[in-house]
């Protein structure tokens, strides 16, 4: 299996919960960091399909977009569910933290200042379905027995929200066991204590 490589700024942003996975799946990463002043020369943009990173390369797939990346590994390591059933479910769950984290960048790089108080106060109301979902699967994990790419995806995005508010699951067990349960899985765990994972910030303008 030739190893990954991921190309991003040096923010954990929307490669977190790549990595998340990576770590946990056993998988090698290869990290290439690129500065503000690299990307504005607009040679490595060019290149992007979207104009936009991260990028994930897979032996001679290059892939943009990072829920399509998230998709790709969920599939190429058994962490897209046991039929269409699930995996139809998991997408529709990947959607629902998609749009938690736009709502999530938005705030902090457009208007982390005047919104925060809002945001958290509405927080609840987006976080209290996927309680109720999470309710439903009993495992643990979003949909069915075994942990999916859209369970990584949503866990690296609790843990920016409890930076960005330690008490922002107290209300809600079935995330706060996701936290707990992903947190302590060995691989995650290395990852998650790794000086290299610390060192980097979570977002690229210094809020979080
Ligand atoms: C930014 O938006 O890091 N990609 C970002 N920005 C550069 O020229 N739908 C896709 C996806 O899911 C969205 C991609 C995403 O993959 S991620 C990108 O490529 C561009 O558009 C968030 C992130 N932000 C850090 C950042 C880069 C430029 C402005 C903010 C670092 C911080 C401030 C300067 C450098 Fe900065």
């Amino acid at each position: 299996m030739p190893p990954y490589t991921a190309t991003y700024f040096s923010v954990k942003g929307r490669l977190g919960a790549i990595k998340i996975m990576l770590a946990d799946k056993g998988q090698e990463l290869k990290e290439v960091h690129v500065t503000m002043e690299e990307w504005q020369k607009g040679d490595l943009k060019a290149t992007c399909v979207f104009g936009q990173m991260p990028k994930l390369e897979d032996g001679d797939l290059v892939l943009f977009q990072s829920n399509a990346i998230l998709r790709h590994l969920g599939r190429s390591h058994g962490a897209y569910g046991k039929d269409n059933r699930e995996a139809s479910l998991i997408d529709m769950m990947n959607d629902g933290v998609e749009d938690l984290r736009s709502k999530y960048i938005k705030l902090i790089y457009q208007e982390y200042d005047t919104g925060k108080e809002a945001y958290l106060k509405d927080l609840p109301n987006i976080l209290c379905k996927f309680e109720t979902f999470m309710a439903k699967s009993n495992s643990g994990f979003l949909v069915g027995k075994e942990v999916s790419f859209a369970d990584y995806n949503l866990f690296d995005l609790m843990l920016n929200h409890l930076v960005l508010c330690p008490k922002s699951l107290d209300n809600f067990p079935k995330l706060s066991d996701l936290v707990k349960k992903m947190s302590a899985r060995p691989k995650i765990r290395a990852l998650l204590d790794s000086e290299a994972f610390k060192k980097i910030p979570i977002n690229g303008n210094g809020k979080q």
